[in-house]
């Protein structure tokens, strides 16, 4: 019942479209952890690296080299606004792991950025659908602020998951919280559930 009274306008503009208690926004707000890190695309690399058969390591062509996706999809932010019909271009999760063999028990992966922001995800949420490694938002190269020239996105999941400027992907058997995480934001995050906080 609160619940629904509080879902209010959007609920009624968008029906179950949107999460519960959140807004839609037009704009795109710029949500980070201190600077914005330099990440050029000439000595960028992305490492694949943990508990796998074969540690991997990708330049920005090497990447670009890899099946490319474009996906529409909604965004949710803990904070409250949602995103509606945001593209996204980039490196699918699935089409990265076709060239990754986990060592058994490595189900969970830890990501890096550039900067040192890190988060935690299942290897579940990260072969759903829609999750992959962008860079352009909208048709355009992905902006620096919001993660250029690579950041990952989850859109099943808040959007504190969807780490920007990425610099590789940790496979490990042991589940441990990410930066937000270990200050109190929930371990999987959920935008249908509300898992906000711990
Ligand atoms: N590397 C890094 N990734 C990050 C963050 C950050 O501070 N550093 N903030 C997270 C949070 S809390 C949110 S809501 C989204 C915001 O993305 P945006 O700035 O493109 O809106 O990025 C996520 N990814
Ligand atoms: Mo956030």
């Amino acid at each position: 019942m609160t619940l629904g009274i509080l879902r209010g306008k959007d609920k009624a503009k968008y029906g179950d479209r949107v999460p519960p208690n959140q807004k839609v926004t037009e704009g795109f707000p710029v949500l980070t952890y201190g600077g914005t890190p330099h990440a050029d695309t000439k000595d960028w690399k992305f490492g694949v690296v943990g508990l796998v058969e074969e540690e991997l390591s990708f330049t920005w062509d090497e990447f670009l080299a890899l099946p490319q996706t474009t996906i529409t999809t909604d965004i949710h932010c803990v904070t409250g606004w949602s995103k509606l019909d945001t593209s996204w271009e980039g490196v699918a999760f699935r089409d990265l792991m076709e060239r990754i063999v986990p060592k058994r028990g490595s189900s969970y992966v830890m990501v890096h950025c550039y900067g040192g922001y890190t988060t935690n995800l299942s290897l579940e949420d990260l072969m759903a659908d829609n999750v992959l490694f962008a860079h352009h938002h909208n048709g355009e190269p992905l902006a620096a602020e919001h993660g250029g020239p690579c950041r990952l996105v989850v859109p099943h999941l808040y959007f504190w998951k969807s780490a920007k400027w990425v610099r590789g992907i940790q496979f490990v058997d042991q589940d441990s919280p990410g930066f937000w995480e270990q200050y109190g934001y929930h371990n999987r995050g959920d935008p249908w559930n509300e898992e906000r906080y711990a």
